[in-house]
């Protein structure tokens, strides 16, 4: 129930940012519309929500996790606040990064949730320098870090598996498979067998699962985590999921063959746990009742996200490395 819980209230989060988000700003330019709350790319992660779910369930606050632009669900299981991030995506002065951030920047180091974030593969290094500071301190704590199929084929995902192997860092390598890179389909643009294959050849030991099932994330991960957590070193966890959306809220994906989509759908992560919850013996009515207040969370942070204050014109100048001279402000 716990999971399934979980991955309602990313779909309801991430169904409602989209309705939100509804004529905004897009990486492929589409204009703002004056109706639009959320402006800029929102990355949904519609029907991969049993991965983070069945990871992080796994995950103690004092664990950490990096995110990629693909970020709602991770951010959530790791048990950030929901109302915060829809501030966030609003741009709202409330909001995890004072509403400067948007989607691919949200952080809450509260629960340990180090980043989004919107370099493909740019996570990989901070999970594992996050990691070797946890050894070097003798924490009882480990990093999960989260990537996409395409970020494999980045420089950043060998020397982070590398690095940890080598140091034998307490760091587990989620790699969320749906199978697409933005517009282009992974599977032809990868050399090899993908992770687990490139995993194997660094001597990191990896399971690879059916990642819309978050019964089978759940219990591959309590593996691997036990192990990362016992000091065994880094392990790979290779989720196989379907980016149902388009890459951004505003792409619709022609690009695909539809009957790919019909497929994944079919497989769809909540209807498969609910079914199963049902199965064995769950009424339907506490699943509804579920449903039911995730939904009214989501409506209670959207009015809050509208009723917030936008930041104040000043705070473009906090937060940031460096103001120049003076003669920006
Ligand atoms: C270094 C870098 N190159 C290219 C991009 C543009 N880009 C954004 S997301 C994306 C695809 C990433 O695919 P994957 O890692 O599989 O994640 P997914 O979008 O499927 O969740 C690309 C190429 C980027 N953000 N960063």
């Amino acid at each position: 129930m716990a999971l399934y819980r979980t991955m309602v209230r990313i779909r309801a989060f991430e169904n409602a940012a989209e309705v939100a988000s509804q004529g905004g700003v897009s990486a492929y330019g589409q204009q703002a519309g004056a109706a639009a709350k959320v402006r800029g790319p929102l990355h949904l992660s519609t029907g991969q929500e049993a991965v983070p779910a069945g990871v992080c369930a796994h995950l103690r606050p004092t664990d950490y996790l990096t995110s990629t632009h693909r970020g709602h669900g991770h951010t959530l299981a790791k048990g950030a606040d929901l109302t915060r991030m829809m501030c966030e995506l609003f741009g709202k002065a409330t909001g995890f990064n004072g509403g400067k951030g948007g989607s691919m920047h949200i952080a809450d180091f509260s629960v340990g949730m180090l980043g989004a974030n919107g370099v493909v593969a740019a996570g990989l290094p901070i999970a594992v320098g996050a990691a070797h500071a946890q050894k070097i301190q003798q924490r009882d704590a480990i990093t999960a870090c989260f990537f996409g199929d395409g970020a494999i084929n980045r420089g950043p995902f060998l020397e982070a598996l590398n690095w940890a192997r080598v140091y034998e860092l307490p760091v587990l390598f989620v790699c969320e498979d749906n199978r697409w890179s933005a517009t282009t389909a992974s599977g032809p643009m990868t050399a090899g067998d993908g992770a687990s294959a490139r995993a194997a050849a660094m001597d990191i030991a990896s399971r690879q699962v059916d990642g819309n099932d978050v019964f089978a994330v759940h219990e591959a991960a309590a593996e691997l985590v036990a192990q990362v957590r016992g000091g065994s070193g880094p392990r790979l966890l290779h989720a196989l999921t379907y980016r149902v959306k388009g890459h951004v809220s505003v792409d619709l994906a022609a690009y695909r063959d539809p009957r790919e989509l019909e497929a994944a759908l079919d497989t769809d992560p909540l209807a498969r746990a609910r079914a199963h919850l049902l199965e064995s013996g769950t009424a339907a009515a506490e699943l509804d009742a579920l449903e039911t207040a995730a939904q009214a969370e989501v409506d209670a942070a959207l009015a809050t996200a509208d009723a917030a204050p936008w930041p104040d014109a000043q705070a473009a100048f906090s937060d940031v490395q460096d103001t120049g001279a003076g003669q920006w402000i």
